[in-house]
């Protein structure tokens, strides 16, 4: 059904669409590195497009399925989906070159539209995805030439259609796949070099207000059990990010400004020069972490106090008058997070984080500068790659997740986990070490429970107090029978809150209910 007049199928038509598709994406990967403010790339932009499209249902599918793989899923589902347009059009095209052309301008205004529709986009953003297309369009054009594919010329006199080279073909072909794959490698380095050096030139000052040492016996140092600080590389990662942004320190600028407030810009260096850098243990919680989950994680942060911030742009708590609610942080990659203005300013330790754990924030965890704030939900607080704080009210603005069907308001819950034993693992009669931890930030917890196969609540032991902005870790010597059992926890705040055994969702302020774990005693 391919042209009659030629032998060569459909398969080159395939074959070059498949390697002009893949010159395009390496075009714009090298283009994007070079000129855009953001290194952001189509491909990049397209994800970010359908992250925001995707209604919250099927996202929620995404991570349930595929957990903190859901950006790799995602990409392997792009992929896959090109690629077999790529190869189906290319094969067409080697009949009727209108269709790859018409193909190549499709593909091209997606990736226009989702380039510069992304929040930090400009009009730069577009050239990726422009030089792709002629990239593309040259590629093709060129491969289908040497196949010999494509309606016959009116030839007249000129010399007859040569035959199908197949070798001069596959040596095209084979270069120019080659040469994508090394410019894509090559484009990935470049974009993420300049802020890589800057991050590891960047040395954390010793912070004027040091955090106590934790106190011995905060840490049970029991197998199975979170250590009591998370170390970085482990501490969990949520955002919506689909490349990690990788910030210049040195261009970085935290903007304050908006309702009662003087405008204010600091430079990355202004806040490692401050003399008010503090470092404090905070545990951070992810409102998405269902009962028993491990979104939540514990450092050792070092920042600028964020209330004194404020205050130096005049900003007053709306317990003492101020006219804005909220605080809208906006980071680098156009998230935007609102948290109560009487929160941050209530005397509790918000920060402007530099440090995590005596490094520099890792890129995943918002360098230069992200927020923390003790007691509250990371989607209503802890803004990675901040670059301006908005001072405004919850009636004026709805930040990012608000539409999207979660609470404007994210105080977090309290709640424990049992880490050891493992649900379904199996254990020996005999006495079993039951342990996990219990948070709720800015209360502190007073008290854990455990009980077995619906028994009596009993008192598990407490780890050392750090402070009240940090997890507890628990343990319980449980004198096990052989059989199935079930092992469940509950954890009382220091305001007397006892955790509901009633289950709730994460959506829309953060799941409840009891922890429990089935084992097996042999
Ligand atoms: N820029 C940006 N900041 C963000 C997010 C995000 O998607 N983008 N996610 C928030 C959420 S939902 C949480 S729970 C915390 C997680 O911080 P972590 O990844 O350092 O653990 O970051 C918060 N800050
Ligand atoms: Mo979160």
């Amino acid at each position: 059904m391919f042209d009659t007049n030629r032998t060569t199928g459909p398969v080159p038509g395939a074959i070059a669409g498949l390697v002009a598709t893949g010159a395009a994406l390496a075009v714009a990967e090298v283009v994007g590195a070079l000129v855009s403010r953001s290194g952001s790339t189509p491909v990049l932009a397209v994800g970010d497009a359908v992250v925001d499209l995707t209604p919250q249902p099927l996202k929620q599918f995404a991570v349930d399925t595929f957990g903190t793989a859901d950006k790799i899923a995602l990409f392997v589902g792009m992929g896959v989906i090109l690629l077999a347009f790529a190869a189906v059009l290319g094969a067409w095209s080697g009949k009727r070159r209108r269709i790859g052309y018409a193909g190549i301008a499709v593909f091209a205004a997606v990736g226009l539209a989702a380039a510069l529709t992304r929040p930090d986009s400009d009009v730069l953003d577009a050239l990726p995805t422009l030089a792709g297309a002629l990239a593309c369009a040259a590629v093709l054009l060129w491969l289908l030439r040497i196949a010999g594919t494509g309606p016959a010329e009116p030839t007249g006199d000129g010399p007859p259609p040569q035959g199908f080279d197949r070798r001069r073909f596959a040596l095209v072909a084979g270069v120019a796949a080659a040469a994508s794959a090394g410019a894509g490698a090559a484009a990935r380095a470049l974009a993420g070099s300049g802020a890589e050096l800057s991050r590891s030139d960047v040395l954390l000052p010793r912070p004027a207000f040091p955090a106590a040492p934790v106190p011995d016996g905060a840490d049970l140092e029991i197998d199975g059990l979170a250590p009591f600080l998370t170390p970085n590389s482990d501490f969990y990662r949520i955002d919506t990010a689909l490349s990690v942004p990788r910030v210049d320190a040195a261009a970085w600028e935290l903007r304050i400004h908006g309702l009662g407030a003087r405008e204010r810009v600091y430079t990355f260096a202004d806040l490692l020069a401050r003399n008010d850098l503090t470092e404090r243990d905070i545990t951070l919680a992810c409102v998405s972490n269902p009962v028993g989950g491990d979104y939540v994680g514990n450092a050792r942060w070092i920042g600028v106090p964020l209330a004194a911030l404020l205050a130096e742009a005049g900003v007053r708590s709306p317990r003492d008058g101020g006219r804005a609610d909220q605080l809208v942080s906006r980071s680098q990659d156009g998230m935007t997070i609102g948290t109560p203005v009487a929160d941050v300013m209530d005397g509790r330790d918000a920060l402007i984080a530099v440090g995590m754990n005596g490094r520099p924030l890792p890129h995943e965890h918002g360098f230069p500068a992200r927020m923390v704030v003790p007691g509250l939900y990371g989607y209503v607080s802890a803004c990675k790659w901040i670059v301006e704080i908005e001072l405004t009210t919850f009636d004026a603005f709805d930040a990012y997740w608000v539409p999207r069907g979660w609470s404007a308001r994210g105080p977090v819950k309290t709640q424990s986990r049992i880490d050891t034993p493992r649900a379904s693992s199996t254990v020996g009669a005999g006495t079993v070490t039951v342990a996990g931890v219990a948070w709720a930030q800015h209360t502190g917890i007073d008290e854990v429970e455990v009980r077995v196969d619906g028994g009596e609540w009993q008192r598990a032991g407490l780890a050392a107090e750090d402070t009240a902005d940090t997890w507890r870790q628990w343990v319980f010597d449980w004198a096990a029978e052989p059989g199935e059992h079930e092992i469940t926890v509950r954890a009382t705040d220091r305001r007397d809150r006892t955790q509901t055994a009633d289950s709730a969702p994460p959506a829309p302020d953060g799941a409840t209910g009891h922890h429990t774990v089935r084992v097996t005693v042999e």
